[in-house]
């Protein structure tokens, strides 16, 4: 019997020693993505065709689903969308890309327009003009 309880701390042991090392392991991983994190790139895009909140809101939700982006805010009143975003996983051009699918022109880049037609009329161009 003590023979049997020490070949089971010797695992526990073992098994504790490992998992150690994993964490460690872990640990260092997790080091490298936080270190990413802070160098992870902030642009601004200009939204030179965005009406109104309703635009803000589209362009944030859709945004926000984007493999990459870690948040979104767009200034109403700027028309600036704020963007931070994990440069491993994406890159401006490609969320310009994303930004013109929800029917709004991105910089230079101009709007998808089959999903511009989908828009509310207040998010159209001129929709809060009466
Ligand atoms: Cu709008």
């Amino acid at each position: 019997m003590p023979q049997l309880k020490k070949i089971l701390f010797v695992l526990l042991a073992v098994a504790f020693l490992a998992g150690c090392n994993k964490a460690k392991n872990d640990n260092t991983a997790e080091n490298k993505t936080t270190d990413t994190k802070p160098a992870g790139e902030v642009i601004k895009v200009n939204l030179p065709t965005m009406q109104c909140a309703t635009c803000k809101k589209n362009i944030e939700t859709a945004l926000k689903k984007v493999d990459g982006i870690n948040s979104v805010n767009v200034s109403v009143k700027e028309k600036i969308a704020t963007i931070d975003f994990d440069k491993s996983k994406i890159n401006q051009d490609k969320i310009e890309t994303e930004i013109t699918h929800v029917g709004y022109d991105a910089n230079g880049k101009k709007k998808d327009e089959v999903a511009y037609e989908k828009l509310a009329d207040c998010c159209k161009i001129g929709g809060h003009d009466n």
